[in-house]
């Protein structure tokens, strides 16, 4: 049988491209294509989801956790609609994800023909970088090159159109040798950026005369690790990390300050309000109330993509480059500096906050405190572990709880901050890296969203991973806690009970119906004995831990107008006044009274 279109898509992903797996669900818009992988099996894996959004949000798991361009699949219509969410999380946390979807015949696009939806126009904002539809079995070879080539030069998204008649068409996997053809190859090779000297040398200018320098980190310098620390030791300063930054540099280090921003720890909020010098690596956190003030500080920033630079805070230089290529290429260009009292300074803060933080988790809590959760979770993370959290209060506890230690991998959906990526995220964490154990930390909005059908993805697939340790916590608050907690400190209202309440869902008994392990308690003193459970057991397991709703996600700072907030919603009613009061004392105590 001769080669198709669909065969041929295929084939030069597999071959030319390295793709090794697509996340797809399937629909006649694109039963040439996954005809093609059953011819292909061996080469191209599909892995079949519970809805495209899902596929979508692993493909961008799979760029965030290899490097490599995460690969999506639907069908025409309701099936490409349903990738969007998950495309967007890529796009916005500039990662390399191809979404390949179906379309109707050629002969029936313009007829208002079912499912007919003008896909290009659709994908056009999302995927603006690089959107075709394809029209001729000769365009397919440059279509897919030039995909894939775009996706990961420009860390974005990019999407192929093909229409359902074409992928059984014969492929023209050479297009004739004449006027109007394409005539495309494959391969990319990343090119090594590093800003021209005489920047080098204004930037190190900066950072010398600099007294009291703080760093900020984000995922541009997840690859970084050692040149962040070697930067910092010799500058004295200290490192505050963006969300997506987590993984950047060890939580153990005393000059780290941890997570910044309204999830942030305290020390952050020291770094910045005190520093004279900010130095920012790879990270378009958006806060700008969390930096200094203008004016405050002089500012370099590095970032590869020079739209991003210059848009938190109005810098000295700024140095387009590669962050790791860029520190290494300062690094001989700056002066230690002798006077570490403000190195010191920040280290007495930190180990100060690491007690607070004990301390806040430890605070007794109906049934149980969420942060004693994560504060359990983080004394028993496993070497190598790999962590993804949902939108939602887990992402507090996650930000300022977890301590990551070198050679793990932790992330979630940062800018878009969408609810529903942590479960697909370590799905797609598993794919990836099978031998390694994951955790994925939700709120049961989030596993009532989406979370509670994927799971079913996790018992589909679990043997073919030789690590059985994919663990889902789940904080039963039966709230959309986050939320709530955002109205009453933002807006000063009262929880407002129609939106926010959440029915009470059995997560563990769910997983247990489907074959997975499940685990839950409202018994404190459990905690850590069943994480060491979930951590021992022969399959994957949903642990399901009943959280009271009033703790308060505390910001490390707060400003009058989130006290007179806080203050609006107790005086309209707040259904849960008096423990959230109770609670809120409670987790500021710690702060006032160190010793206590
Ligand atoms: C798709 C989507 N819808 C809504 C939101 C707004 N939002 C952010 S966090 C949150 C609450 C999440 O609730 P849950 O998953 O139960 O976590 P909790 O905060 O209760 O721990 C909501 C509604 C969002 N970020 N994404
Ligand atoms: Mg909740």
């Amino acid at each position: 049988m001769s080669e198709s279109v669909a065969d041929h898509l295929l084939n030069r992903l597999a071959g030319e491209w390295g793709v090794r797996r697509i996340y797809g669900y399937p629909g006649d818009g694109i039963n040439g294509i996954i005809g093609a992988f059953g011819r292909l099996e061996d080469r191209i894996h599909f892995v079949q989801v519970r809805h495209e959004e899902m596929a979508a949000f692993m493909a961008c798991a799979h760029a965030k956790f290899t490097g490599e361009v995460g690969v999506c699949l639907a069908t025409s219509g309701p099936g490409a609609i349903h990738l969007l969410n998950g495309l967007y999380d890529a796009k916005l946390d500039h990662q390399p994800v191809l979404a390949i979807v179906g379309q109707q015949a050629r002969l029936g696009l313009g007829g208002s023909y079912q499912q007919e939806v003008d896909l290009t126009t659709l994908f056009k904002d999302v995927a603006h970088e690089y959107v075709q539809m394809a029209t001729e079995p000769g365009q397919m070879r440059h279509l897919i090159d030039r995909a894939m080539r775009i996706a990961l030069s420009e860390r974005t998204v990019t999407c192929l159109i093909v229409p359902n008649d074409m992928q059984m068409e014969d492929a023209v996997p050479v297009p004739p040798h004449k006027h109007g053809t394409v005539h495309s190859g494959p391969g990319y090779s990343r090119p090594q950026v590093t800003p021209t000297d005489d920047q080098l040398i204004r930037a190190a200018g900066v950072l010398n005369r600099g007294e009291r320098v703080a760093m900020l980190v984000g995922a541009g310098a997840l690859q970084a690790s050692e040149e962040v620390i070697e930067v910092a030791d010799k500058l004295g300063a200290g490192v505050a990390k963006a969300l997506l930054g987590k993984a950047v540099v060890p939580d153990h280090l005393m000059f780290v300050t941890g997570a910044i921003g309204l999830l942030g720890t305290r020390p952050s909020w020291d770094l910045m309000q005190e520093c004279d010098t900010l130095l920012m690596v790879g990270s378009g956190f958006p806060y700008s109330e969390f930096l200094p003030e203008e004016g405050a500080a002089a500012g370099v920033q590095i970032d590869l993509d020079a739209r991003m630079l210059g848009i938190r805070y109005p810098m000295e230089v700024n140095l387009v480059g590669d962050s790791a290529l860029t520190l290494r290429a300062l690094l001989p260009l700056l002066e230690r500096k002798e006077d570490r009292a403000w190195r010191e300074k920040i280290e007495a803060g930190v180990d100060d906050w690491w007690k607070i933080v004990e301390r806040r988790a430890l605070e007794p809590a109906d049934p149980i405190n969420p942060q004693l959760v994560f504060h359990e979770l983080s004394k028993r993370l496993p070497d190598r572990a790999i962590i993804t959290s949902d939108s939602g209060s887990a992402a507090n506890w996650y930000a300022r709880d977890v301590r990551l230690r070198g050679g793990m991998m932790a992330t979630l959906s940062g800018t878009l901050a969408t609810m529903g990526a942590g479960v697909p995220y370590a799905i797609a964490a598993k794919f990836a890296h099978p031998d390694r154990p994951v955790f994925a930390l939700v709120g049961d909005g989030a596993m009532q969203m989406n979370g509670l059908a994927e799971l079913i993805t996790v018992a589909k697939y679990r043997d073919r991973w030789p690590d059985q340790r994919l663990i889902v916590l789940v904080l039963n608050n039966r709230d959309l806690n986050q939320v709530t907690w955002e109205q009453r400190a933002m807006s000063g209202d009262p929880k407002f009970v129609q939106s926010q309440e959440l029915p009470d869902v059995p997560y563990a008994r769910w997983a247990e119906l489907i074959g997975l392990n499940g685990i839950r308690t409202d018994d404190p003193a459990q905690v850590g004995a069943c994480w060491e459970e979930a951590l021992a057991a022969d399959r994957p397991t949903v642990f399901e831990v009943v959280c009271d709703p009033e703790v308060p996600p505390l910001p490390p700072h707060i400003t009058l107008e989130e006290a007179r907030a806080f203050a609006s919603a107790v005086a309209h009613g707040d259904p849960g006044r008096r423990r959230m009061i109770a609670q809120s004392i409670r987790q500021k105590l710690p702060e006032i009274l160190p010793g206590r």
